[in-house]
């Protein structure tokens, strides 16, 4: 019998809500079939929500079967690697693509996943609201964001809070003159006389 005339069937078209939902490799946690091609459209029941993906566990075959998520245009592998702890995806639009390819031979568990919805980092409502609150740029990248702080300021610690530079503390002003930081910038007020 052709192997490949005896596919199991995997995929489909999934909601994402705020209630997380689990997702597995097929058979899982039995090893999963050889030769599959499943995929999975998770998209945001909220367009206003962006759709977390987090994989708890994976093992796969390093070379040959692996899992394709994609943001938009770009995607990542995850292919081999065994893994403890969660590894997180946030779609940039409301939807992520999923796509689980395994060769003909070698077949492990797969992986457990679990996806649900949640706030952009840049929202008012996300994790780096503050970036944009103390005059910088949230801006989105896949799985997580940058924060870009104006001329005059630096990023904070946090990763997502703009702190003004003291220039004053560089002796930057003449030595007749007193040095007055600002946000953002700095100026030089000259002594009487
Ligand atoms: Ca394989």
């Amino acid at each position: 019998m052709d192997q490949k005339l005896c596919k199991v069937a995997c995929g489909g078209n999934l909601t994402a809500t705020f209630t997380p939902k689990n997702l597995t490799s097929p058979l899982y946690p039995s090893v999963y079939p050889n030769n599959l091609e499943c995929k999975w459209n998770i998209s945001s029941a909220d367009p206003s929500y962006q759709v977390q993906f987090k994989v708890t566990f994976f093992k796969s075959e390093t070379c040959c079967d692996f899992l394709r998520i994609y943001d938009g245009l770009k995607y990542e592998y995850l292919r081999g690697v065994y893994f403890s702890i969660s590894r997180y995806y946030v779609s940039t639009q409301a939807w992520l693509l999923l796509r689980f390819y395994t060769n003909n031979r070698y077949t492990f568990p797969g992986f457990v996943a679990s996806y649900e919805l949640v706030s952009d980092e840049c929202s008012p409502q996300g994790v780096a609201a503050n970036c944009s609150l103390t005059g910088g740029t949230c801006i989105k990248t896949v799985g997580s964001f940058t924060c870009s702080c104006p001329h005059g300021y630096t990023l904070s610690r946090d990763g997502y809070s703009c702190k003004d530079n003291n220039e004053c503390l560089q002796n930057i002003c003449h030595s007749n003159a007193t040095c007055i930081n600002t946000p953002g910038s700095y100026r030089c007020e000259c002594n009487p006389g």
